[in-house]
């Protein structure tokens, strides 16, 4: 028997909307969150697609999330919205505040968005991707559990702590990046470990500080940041702007938190908007014309764009569906 199976987009949704609606989500939270575990199915991002049900599921089985938890936007300040999540998942409330924020970056020029109490598992490429298919410069920011060691450390103090950017190119896909500030994320560990893959190295150490490429000792020591001391910075940006600035927990709070339920993380998440027709008037064309020719010097080395690797698996998937493994559709047949 082949150890992968082949899906429709249409039936990975299904597949997502049973699971979550059969373990307690709402309708509104699991379409959110459905829409989005599609997508990172459909753009072959496997740390971040139908892999992540689990998670949610178990998430709710131990009363940690509010599957039924309405969203309360806030007008915080005349370029600022609060969402808050009352402790549901992050993407309804990311739904709920989306047009309130994109209303206030085109009126003031840049905006902020800040989700609280937010229980976040997601990737957050589509969230900057949909702000960017509005004509906007986007950037986002979470934290999560503390797994990741500060460099020159070896205890876990920042998460994974991922960062997205989108900026908009018209008539053609956005230029977006999105990546944990770890060496990568903690779901592709799980990921090797399900799959009884070795780490490659410079990823984790183990509980004694000792550098491993087992991903349960990965586990249960801790993860290191990208770029030694240059993604701990950026982690520690992460941790304060998505944090303290926001009112909300930084992941040593978040872990503490969850008191070892394993539960998808708890805390805030900030996103910021720049409107190019704001700053620049009726000269913005002209300059987002001008931007191409970065994009160009880049690709015409030979070189990729970051998101070109997901457009191209989006433009398969979207003929041709999806590859997911056997044991991961088991599982999650399991759940329904
Ligand atoms: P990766 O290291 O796989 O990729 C990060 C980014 O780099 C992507 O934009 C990718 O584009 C780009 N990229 C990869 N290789 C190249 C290359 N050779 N040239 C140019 N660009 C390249 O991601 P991570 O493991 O760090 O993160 C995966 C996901 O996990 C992210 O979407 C992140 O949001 C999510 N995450 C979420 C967390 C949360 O708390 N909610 C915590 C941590 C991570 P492409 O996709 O096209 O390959
Ligand atoms: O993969 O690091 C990760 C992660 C943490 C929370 C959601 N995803």
């Amino acid at each position: 028997m082949s150890e992968t199976i082949q899906l429709s987009l249409a039936e990975v949704r299904e597949l997502s909307l049973n699971v979550l609606q059969t373990n307690g989500y709402s309708e509104a939270h699991s379409k959110a969150i459905t829409d989005v575990i599609v997508a990172g199915q459909r753009d072959e991002c496997q740390s971040h697609g139908l892999y992540r049900l689990l998670v949610c599921v178990h998430t709710i089985r131990n009363g940690k999330v509010d599957g039924h938890a309405v969203p309360e936007v806030v007008d915080q300040a005349k370029a600022i919205v609060r969402v808050d999540a009352r402790f549901g998942n992050s993407l309804l409330a990311f739904q709920t505040g989306l047009p309130h924020f994109i209303r206030k970056a085109r009126e003031c020029g840049l905006a902020a968005m800040a989700i609280n109490r937010c229980f976040h598992f997601s990737a957050l490429w589509p969230e900057v991707e949909s702000l960017a298919s509005e004509g906007l410069v986007a950037m986002a920011m979470t934290p999560s559990h503390a797994w990741v060691a500060p460099a020159g450390g070896t205890k876990p103090v920042f998460g994974t702590n991922p960062l997205a950017f989108a900026w908009p190119r018209p008539g053609r896909t956005p230029f977006v990046f999105d990546f944990a500030t770890s060496a990568i994320a903690r779901g592709d560990i799980e990921l090797h470990r399900r799959q009884g893959k070795a780490l490659p190295e410079g990823w984790a150490i183990d509980a004694d500080g000792n550098p491993t490429t087992d991903p349960l000792a990965a586990l249960k020591g801790a993860m290191l940041t990208f770029g030694g001391h240059k993604g701990s910075a950026l982690s520690a940006m992460i941790e304060l702007m998505a944090g303290p600035l926001i009112g909300d927990m930084t992941s040593a709070e978040s872990m503490a938190f969850d008191a070892s339920a394993g539960a998808t993380p708890c805390h805030g998440e900030l996103l910021l908007a720049f409107d190019p027709t704001v700053f620049l008037g009726d000269r913005a064309s002209e300059y987002l014309e001008k931007a191409e020719s970065l994009f160009e010097a880049i690709t015409s080395q030979g070189a990729r764009l970051p998101s070109q690797r997901r457009y191209a698996a989006r433009a398969r998937s979207d003929e041709a569906g999806v590859t997911v493994p056997r044991a991961l559709y088991e599982d999650l047949l399991k759940l329904r």
